[in-house]
């Protein structure tokens, strides 16, 4: 009987410290939000830039952040999506791996009434109502920025109206960056021509691969190659590397374009070897966090919410260098 009185006691007790004392005592107060992430995979500087900024901004946030590595699989992203989906988050994001295949699991989220943010890359639905958000660049207009930057080189160059010989050192095959950087670029190039792209492969999104792949073509073509573009930096320096082997000068000889606009494109630059990068910002973390909280507040979110993003060269590069974070 005592028991029982006592046990008694301290449930009304904890309910009362919870009901009167949650705010001050720290008992019982509204939990965290849960925001359950799956990223792509630890590819390179871009990718571990995001998952920190993502990381970092859920601290500041006062977000619960369940992290999963992705290891750029199709399947493990959707069998780490349906993980998450199973433990219960608040809200579900992801950084798609490829354009396509994502309809099913999506259908999934909003059968257990869990928002999805896309993040980073954009994906290809049946139905758009089936995540809330994408936040991330428009990797398109990259493509295009890309092909517009060179053609205005060109111009500068006095080389506008010769026949330009253009390779292309891909992502991985069927990814968002690589399907869409390529759409822009051919896009913009389809008015000039003289302009012809003479090869065009995968190297993946990292330095060996774009080294390798560039080398290959320069073989190939005994090297006839006026401009390379990658769709990303690491490559853009794989080749730098591959063309120096080869004996030619690569900022000069070649002209060489990449992506993302990571510090060491920068240094590339500066010191000649590369032309070009296109901004494509990892900093995602706090624009994912507010868009999170407003989502769990009821808010309304844009659907689309693009990042701010410019090109470096020669003629900007080294006075933007020591602000650079990633
Ligand atoms: O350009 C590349 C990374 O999804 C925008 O993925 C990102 C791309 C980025 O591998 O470096």
């Amino acid at each position: 009987m005592k028991n029982r009185v006592r046990y008694l006691t301290l449930a009304i007790l904890c309910f009362l410290m919870c009901f009167w004392g949650g705010e001050k005592t720290g008992w019982c107060t509204e939990r965290s939000i849960v925001l359950g992430f799956v990223q792509v995979s630890p590819e390179g500087t871009w990718r571990m830039t995001n998952t920190q900024s993502v990381k970092d901004a859920a601290q500041a946030a006062g977000i619960t952040l369940i992290y999963r590595v992705g290891t750029n699989n199709y399947t493990n992203q959707i069998r780490e999506m349906e993980e998450l989906i199973d433990m219960g988050v608040d809200v579900l994001a992801f950084s798609p791996s490829q354009v396509n295949g994502w309809d099913t699991i999506l259908e999934e989220t909003r059968r257990f009434d869990i928002p999805v943010i896309v993040l980073d890359r954009a994906i290809d639905v049946t139905d758009p109502s089936l995540y809330v958000t994408h936040i991330g660049s428009d990797m398109i207009e990259e493509g295009r920025r890309a092909a517009r930057w060179l053609v205005a080189y060109m111009q500068r160059e006095n080389r506008g109206d010769q026949p330009v010989r253009i390779v292309v050192l891909e992502g991985v095959k069927g990814s968002t960056p690589a399907v869409y950087r390529d759409k822009g670029f051919r896009e913009v190039l389809a008015a000039y021509p003289n302009y012809t792209i003479v090869d065009s492969k995968p190297a993946d999104y990292i330095f060996s691969k774009g080294e390798e792949v560039m080398s290959e073509f320069l073989k190939s073509t005994h090297g006839a190659i006026d401009v390379v573009f990658a769709h990303n930096d690491e490559m853009a320096l794989g080749a730098v590397e591959a063309i120096k082997q080869y004996g030619k000068k690569p900022g000069t000889d070649i002209v060489v374009i990449g992506v993302d606009a990571i510090k060491k494109a920068f240094e590339a630059i500066m010191a000649g070897d590369m032309n070009a990068t296109i901004e494509c910002s990892p900093l995602l973390g706090p624009q994912l966090m507010d868009a999170v909280k407003d989502i769990v507040a009821g808010k309304s979110v844009p659907k689309r919410i693009v990042t701010v993003e410019q090109d470096f060269d020669a003629t900007n590069a080294t006075e933007a260098y020591p602000d650079r974070v990633y």
